[in-house]
């Protein structure tokens, strides 16, 4: 039988990734993301612009990152290695360790005690990662990590590896397919900076080969008490809300400073506040569920527009990172409680606000 369906980013955009023998790929049908255009932000927000999601929170493990593992994991596979190892927010430890299941390959995971969201601890438990939770922060056992791979046979698959960077780039080719042109601007969440340098390559090589004939100018936000490439300094004991951007010290904190230099764009943070605000303000307005990492994107451009940075028809395109689910407590903290009702229809009916019949008009 001959599969006709999507078979994720190295097949679609094989022309701009490094060879991987077909044999080797390693892949959950990642990608292929919606592009999802706001219909009431706008109104809230500022009607003069134009606002998209990118709502990477659908793929295969629920975040972005499977877009550069499949590469990652594939690599290592055609490469012989047995194993991979990753120091992780959460998100990264979820998808090596879903990759390597999917390889038959074991998975090594490095998580800072404490601060991971469930949903993501669940998913590397799952996938039957050998999870270590280090007394530390992701710094730390990204140092760690790095040193392991260097001298033993297992394989480093934190957006270090450059094959990462090339799976995580195909978003933006996705982006400007369905635009059939660059966003004015990109809008992204920075951690350990990976992605934003991954989208501008992305970019910058699709408007080489001549399927785009602008280049967005490319924004990033850090957390207020996570801001180092902001500060200019290495932060050494990072904490945010959003503990998926809970990093001090980004690996790829140079690219991320090119890509916002070349592209004319800029990096500034919000304060956890701020991002709790708009990640329940999406959710409510839009039906659209992020974690907080990924709600920092409109928590940026909210601050950005109340000081009157978008010019008149500008198309805003902003990364949601993750799925909101990653994270269900956040959602609960922000939200009303459920109401506790006894178990008839008139404590429901009560509950509801309901007062007449049928077609008598609703609350
Ligand atoms: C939802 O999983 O670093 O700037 O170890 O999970 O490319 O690091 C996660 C990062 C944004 C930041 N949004 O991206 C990890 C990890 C979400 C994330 C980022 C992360 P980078």
């Amino acid at each position: 039988m001959v599969f006709k369906g999507y078979e994720g980013v190295i097949k679609r955009y094989r022309e701009f990734l490094p060879e991987i023998d077909e044999k080797y790929i390693i892949t959950i049908n990642e990608g292929n993301t919606p592009l999802i255009k706001a219909r009431n932000l706008g109104r809230i927000i500022n009607p003069d612009i134009e606002i998209y999601f990118k709502y990477e929170g659908l793929n295969p493990t629920g975040s972005f990152k499977d877009r550069g593992m499949t590469m990652a994991v594939s690599k290592a596979v055609s490469d012989g290695s047995k194993a991979v190892i990753c120091a992780s927010t959460g998100n990264t430890s979820a998808s090596a360790s879903a990759y390597a299941a999917r390889a038959g390959i074991k998975s090594f995971v490095l998580i800072p005690e404490g601060k991971i969201a469930t949903g993501k601890l669940s998913q590397a438990l799952v996938h039957g990662a050998l999870v270590m939770q280090i007394q530390g922060n992701f710094d730390d056992a990204l140092v760690i990590t790095r040193e392991i791979a260097k001298d033993y046979d297992v394989t480093l698959v934190n957006s270090v590896n450059p094959f990462r960077l090339e799976g995580q780039k195909t978003a933006s080719f996705e982006i400007a397919d369905e635009l059939g042109s660059a966003p004015d601007y990109h809008i992204l969440p920075v951690g350990n900076a990976g992605n934003i340098t991954a989208y501008w390559k992305g970019y910058k090589e699709y408007f080489a080969a001549g399927k785009i004939k602008k280049l967005p100018k490319m924004i990033g936000f850090q957390a207020e008490g996570a801001a180092p490439i902001v500060l200019n300094h290495i932060v050494k004991e990072p904490h945010t809300v959003a503990t998926a951007i809970r990093i001090g010290n980004p690996a790829s904190w140079q690219k991320a400073v090119e890509a916002k230099e070349e592209s004319g764009g800029l990096i500034e943070a919000v304060s956890d506040e701020d991002i709790l605000k708009a990640y329940a303000l999406l959710a409510a307005n839009e039906g659209v569920f992020c974690e907080p990492a990924s709600a920092i994107t409109l928590a940026g451009l909210i601050k950005l527009n109340g000081r009157g940075f978008f010019e008149k028809g500008s198309v805003c395109v902003l990364t949601l990172t993750g799925h909101g689910l990653k994270d269900p407590g956040n959602a609960i903290k922000v939200s009303k409680e459920p109401v506790i009702v006894p178990c008839d229809k008139n404590s429901v009916l009560k509950a509801m606000g309901i007062k007449k019949t049928k077609s008598g008009g609703f609350i």
